[in-house]
């Protein structure tokens, strides 16, 4: 079976306690790797070759780094579809969409970034010919990047691109559940022959290895994507040490559908937007509010369209949906179902878990799921899933929709459907939510400002608010 390893100064090395857990494949339910079981004395090891890495690579152009970011993107490549199938077999996903989603855009972040870095600009404010004022935007030092399963190595780069590519250098530390493709990027790194020390990945507990990077004096910047709790949990580790924070948490995002709206597309995006990924996705679109005078023809076509979906082997292109990530998460999203339940939702399909055959069978599958009937002030419609699971809601008025949307402790995105432009703009700038879609949902441009309001985190990732958040900023005032 394989092990996986650590990845410190360029070497793929074994954990200081020698100590591993399972990695459980969702797909099957069965072991198939190793994980290490890090903990301080790797951190330690990591951040000694990052601050070294750090005196070189800091100092090399933007130039420079752009290359070595551009060729280690070109290696990715080379990996296509090993990463397609390790994401799928470790997440459960089906693999036409990490072949559609998270592979290619691994590689694009580190083009992305690196290209971005060459466009980074600083500021010039002129004071009236008696002085000049610029900024210096400069590397900070080690950056800590600590990463989810939902999508496991499309925010593993989404952190480490930006870091690199702003002159400093890495610790990752992906999520425990799903190890596997950033253990095939460590290789892809010695493959590309990426400087050492600049990339470092530690694998391990969120709470022990997590926390010694977190909680560590020499990594200044830890930026951080998962559950609203665990993000509590870093920001009063981080905080008191006046650390850089970024913060990208949960959501239970609003989608919102008016009568005008162009009904086949609202279908199709809404049934989407709920189960893409198995409603793993911190964007996906768990709350669906329909005006009532369409309501219950929209609810009968996002029935059927759900109905269409087929779930199975991650392997069949046929597939809609797969596995969802771990048992532990599996019986979680079943006891919000019931829960669901026992708050008087009527299930108007799925609610279960599914039993699929042969080598599938003790796989975590659960049917998509469409709930009817609850108040939008009900636990279902207030706590963060985070499965395929979706709960539709009737509305009379803007101002209402509105007032319910914004209701709960999240912020993150939420999407409406209408063809009226002005409302379009009115309900947009209402909206308690970092990113909104008019009329589709996830389309995403890595330029833009990335983050939530309320619980759902602190800060903005993106474009040049990336290379912002990596960077330190001085002004420097020249009196002339
Ligand atoms: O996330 P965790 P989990 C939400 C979703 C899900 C819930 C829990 O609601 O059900 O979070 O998922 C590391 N110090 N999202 O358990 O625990 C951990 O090892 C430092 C939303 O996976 O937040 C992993 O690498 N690190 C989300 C990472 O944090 C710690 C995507 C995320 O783990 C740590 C995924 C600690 N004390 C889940 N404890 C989104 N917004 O995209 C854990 N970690």
């Amino acid at each position: 079976m394989e092990k996986i390893k650590n990845f410190i100064n360029g070497e793929l090395i074994e954990p200081n306690s020698k100590e591993y857990f399972d990695n459980f494949s969702p797909v099957t339910g069965e072991v198939y790797s190793q994980v290490p079981n890090s903990d301080i004395k790797d951190i330690n090891l990591a951040v000694n070759a990052a601050k070294k890495a750090f005196q070189s690579w800091s100092k090399l152009s933007k130039q420079e780094r752009y290359n070595h970011i551009m060729h280690l993107a070109s290696v990715i490549e080379e990996y296509f579809e090993e990463l397609v199938k390790a994401e799928s077999i470790d997440n459960g996903k089906p693999e036409w969409l990490a072949r559609a989603v998270d592979i290619p855009r691994a590689s694009e972040n580190f083009k992305f970034f690196a290209t971005a870095s060459l466009h980074f600009n600083s500021e010039i404010n002129e004071m009236d010919g008696k002085a000049i004022n610029y900024t210096l935007k400069q590397p900070i030092g080690i950056a800590g990047c600590i990463s989810p399963w939902n999508l496991p190595i499309y925010l593993l780069t989404w952190k480490i691109a930006p870091a690199i590519a702003a002159g400093n250098t890495v610790i990752a530390k992906p999520s425990e559940l799903t190890p596997m493709t950033a253990y095939i990027f460590s290789k892809i790194c010695q493959k590309a022959k990426f400087p050492k020390g600049v990339i470092n990945i530690v694998h391990g507990y969120g709470d022990k290895v997590g926390h010694a990077l977190t909680s560590h004096s020499e990594v200044p910047i830890i930026s951080f994507t998962g559950g609203t709790a665990t993000g509590k949990k870093i920001a009063s580790v981080v905080a008191p040490m006046f650390k850089k924070l970024s913060l990208e948490l949960g959501g239970k995002n609003p989608n919102i559908i008016f009568a005008d709206a162009n009904f086949n597309n609202a279908v199709k995006m809404s049934v989407k937007a709920a189960f893409t990924n198995q409603g793993q996705i911190c964007l996906c679109g768990s709350r669906l509010f329909v005006h009532e005078s369409i309501y219950d023809k929209f609810k009968a076509a996002v029935v059927k369209e759900t109905l269409n979906l087929k779930i199975g082997d991650p392997t069949d292109d046929q597939n809609s949906l797969g596995a969802v990530v771990s048992k532990e998460h599996m019986k979680k999203i079943l006891y919000c179902i019931n829960r669901a339940k026992d708050e008087g939702g009527e299930i108007l399909t799925g609610g279960k878990q599914l039993i699929l055959k042969g080598r599938l069978k003790k796989g975590y599958y659960i049917e998509p799921t469409i709930i009817d009937g609850l108040t939008a002030d009900c636990k279902t419609n207030h706590e963060e899933i985070f499965g395929p699971v979706v709960s539709m809601i009737p509305f009379k008025s803007e101002e209402e929709v509105i007032k319910m949307s914004n209701s709960t402790s999240y912020g993150l995105s939420a999407s409406l459907f209408t063809e009226n432009l002005s409302r379009a703009h009115r309900i947009s700038a209402a909206l308690d939510s970092g990113a909104i879609w008019v009329n589709t949902w996830m389309l995403r441009d890595l330029r833009i400002p990335f983050g939530g309001m309320k619980n759902s985190g602190i800060g903005r990732e993106g474009g040049f608010k990336s290379l912002d958040f990596f960077t330190e900023t001085k002004n420097v005032c020249v009196k002339i």
